[in-house]
């Protein structure tokens, strides 16, 4: 099942919108201070070419002056201990709005999107070992990254032109025609690569009745593409239909009480259509066992409490058996 989590490279060449930007220093941030930054680009780091100080308490707050404007970070280098010394990302200007990232480790992550006309930016390292820190920049505009030029920005949200999509237009609807594995449909809203049978993925290069390509990483849905980024939720891959059922799980903000499938023919997400008529159901349930993958779904419809509905949605033999 390793190879159901695929890796998303962005590509995007954005470092001379920054070529003339100062550095903020650590002092001012790090010693219980805000700080504010209103200018329209600019860079963030620990303050230092060496190791930051441990026990540091960080806080930079970009503020767009209007709501709505779109604030891109995107990391230069990214160096904490892993899971003890955090840099947490913010939309919004407390640290009780929504949390978009918590960063720890050696891996440089994703661009972070803010959408409120603020990002908040928290940084934490506890008492002992530190490492040589995070350094990213910073851009505020109606649109992120403009559309990439491949787009135009209506009320801050791309609209992409024929044969791009994404957050800000940076991907192509068919990479290299979907070929050798595959063919490009953009006759449909759900346009992209249709894969040749024996073949998946976003851009049909995951072989699937072989080995060629093990232990690599393949992009299979990208983000933005219809499932919430989430951790602790539970999975069941359900051979007959060859898709991944996911329940549930933790965002960082709260709960959530989802029931996504993930077509692996399509390379696509698709929500459970609950018989609750738009309702939530209050429980729902996804259960793995030793011997047998079972997918339950139990539904408690909020306006109608005394219906009940019952059922194993897909019952599959665990991989592997
Ligand atoms: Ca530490």
């Amino acid at each position: 099942m390793g190879m159901l989590v695929g890796v998303f490279k962005l590509t995007l060449v954005v470092g001379a919108l920054f070529a003339s930007v100062g550095t903020t220093d650590l002092g001012s941030s790090c010693n219980g201070q805000r700080l504010i930054l209103t200018d329209p680009n600019g860079t963030i780091s620990d303050g230092t070419s060496d190791y930051y100080p441990s026990t540091s308490r960080c806080e930079w707050l970009i503020d767009a002056g209007r709501p709505n404007q779109t604030i891109t970070l995107q990391f230069i280098r990214m160096e904490t201990e892993c899971s003890y010394d955090i840099l947490y990302v913010f939309d919004g200007n407390s640290l009780n709005s929504t949390l978009l990232a918590s960063l720890s480790g050696n891996t440089v992550p994703e661009p972070i999107l803010a959408r409120s006309g603020y990002m908040l930016i928290y940084f934490f390292s506890d008492e002992s070992y530190t490492e040589k820190g995070f350094e990213a920049t910073y851009v505020i505009q109606d649109c992120p990254y403009n559309c990439s030029d491949q787009g135009k920005c209506v009320n801050h949200e791309c609209q992409c032109d024929s044969g791009y999509w994404g957050d800000y237009c940076h991907m192509k609807i068919c990479p290299n025609f979907c070929q050798p594995n595959g063919t490009c449909d953009v006759s449909s809203q759900s346009s992209g690569c249709v894969c040749n049978e024996g073949h998946a993925g976003m851009h049909c290069d995951l072989s699937l009745n072989d080995d060629v390509g093990n232990k690599l990483w393949y992009l299979l849905a990208p983000s933005g593409s219809g499932f919430v980024p989430r951790t602790s939720h539970s999975g069941v891959f359900v051979e007959s239909s060859n898709s991944l059922w996911v329940f549930g799980g933790y965002t960082g903000n709260g709960v959530l009480n989802d029931l996504s499938k993930f077509c692996l023919n399509q390379s696509r997400w698709e929500q459970y259509q609950s018989s609750c008529h738009g309702q939530v159901p209050v429980v729902a349930m996804l259960q793995w066992n030793i011997e047998v993958a079972f997918l339950f779904m139990v539904e408690h419809c909020k306006t109608a409490p005394k219906v009940m509905n019952y059922g194993i949605l897909a019952q599959s033999q665990k991989a592997g058996h």
